[in-house]
């Protein structure tokens, strides 16, 4: 019980009112107000010192659980004045009003100041927590750097909508093909150039990274039967390192099986690509060409965008510029993968995501695409 006494006490006061001594002012007074009109009143030592040193470990509570303990030690079941108020019944008969109503007193006394310093500690701990926790509304948010689709995501996605708006679904696959799918199912002889080492990236015998997308058409085609109607997105690759090759580049090709599917369909779906991707104004032509996987095989250009066709430095005076391959699908395609080549035609077409977006965009250098300068990203 008297610990508290010699304890230098900790906490409130000194955040209320300022140095230590505010603190020991606090204890003293409540030890040793020999004003204090209780004190009169009690003639036993015992409760006298109870009450002394009830004041004193009241006020010398640091905090809400010390004060809890010190609420136990004097005022709790087994607290001596407790014990005293419980067995009056035990003391000679005229001790017995004195010492209850006495006792009751201090009780109360110390119950009172307990709540009292209760109060104190709890609003000295809201103030620290208050300060503790404070935040300066007014600074400046933290910046966080706002990214963007690079223009090549931004392209193949506007390419992927136009074609989903005419009824296209989206299908892709594998990266790394077996030459079988890539070459052989794509009617592409071991002879061809493009199945040489020096054209093509080979992981090991028969593995290699696609050198376009299309061996995914071949593998839909496999798993699904007419109509079909899809284009696939996605990287290839091909052994080439110049100013307009680089060696992994994205492709969107399509393909298109059905009953009846002319040449006419695809020139009319390239149209509304060309138009939707280009510009309302733009006109479209086929040239022949050659590719082993279709037959009829066409190059595709578009009317250009900056000279609509008289002739400019960026379509070199043609009024046209290339922008994809296309075809109709070879039957011979159609026997790998078991479609009946007298019930069904089909076109196909592919296109490089770079050199669309070069077009769209007028980025002269394929290159800029791949070095990740941000002066160039952050363009689009
Ligand atoms: C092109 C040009 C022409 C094509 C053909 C096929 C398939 F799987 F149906 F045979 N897929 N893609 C194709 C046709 C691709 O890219 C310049």
């Amino acid at each position: 019980m008297g610990q508290a006494r010699g304890d230098q006490p900790t906490g409130p006061t000194s955040w209320q009112i300022g140095p230590d001594s505010a603190r020991i002012d606090a204890l003293e007074g409540a030890v040793i107000d020999r004003t204090d009109p209780i004190l009169e009143q009690i003639s036993r030592e015992d409760l006298k010192a109870i009450y002394l040193d009830g004041l004193a470990a009241i006020a010398a509570a640091a905090d809400l659980a010390e004060l809890a303990e010190v609420r136990v030690r004097f005022l709790g079941r087994k607290a001596p004045l407790v014990q005293l108020l419980r067995s009056l019944g035990e003391l000679p008969v005229e001790e017995r009003p004195e010492v209850g109503r006495v006792g009751n007193l201090v009780r109360r006394t110390l119950e009172a100041k307990a709540d009292a310093r209760e109060r104190e500690l709890e609003s000295w701990k809201l103030a620290q927590t208050l300060e503790h926790d404070r935040i300066d509304v007014t600074l400046p948010g933290r910046y966080s750097p706002l990214g963007r689709l690079h223009l090549i995501t931004q392209t193949r996605r506007e390419i992927e909508d136009i074609f989903i708006g005419m009824g296209y679904e989206i299908a892709d696959g594998p990266q790394v093909e077996t030459e079988y799918y890539n070459f052989e199912a794509l009617n592409t002889p071991a002879d061809h150039p493009a199945r040489s080492l020096h054209d093509t990236f080979f992981v090991s015998e028969g593995i290699l990274l696609r050198t376009h997308t299309s061996p995914m058409q071949v593998r839909y085609m496999e798993k699904h039967r007419p109509p079909v109607h899809i284009i696939v997105p996605g990287a290839a690759y091909r052994r080439d390192s110049d100013a307009t090759h680089t060696p992994m580049f994205h492709q969107v090709e399509g393909l298109v099986v059905d009953e009846g599917i002319t040449l006419a369909d695809l020139k009319g779906t390239l149209e509304t690509f060309a138009r939707a991707m280009f510009g309302a104004d733009r006109r479209v032509r086929l040239r022949p060409h050659f590719f082993p996987f279709t037959e009829p095989s066409v190059e595709v250009d578009v009317s250009c965008m900056i000279c609509d066709g008289a002739g400019c430095r960026l379509c070199k005076q043609t009024g046209w510029l290339e922008i994809l391959g296309a075809g109709m699908v070879d039957p011979n395609v159609f026997g790998f993968v078991d479609y009946d080549p007298e019930l069904y035609t089909g076109f196909a077409f592919g296109m490089g995501i770079e050199r669309i977006a070069m077009l769209k965009h007028r980025v002269n250098d394929l290159r800029l695409f791949f070095e990740n300068d941000l002066r160039f990203l952050r363009q689009f």
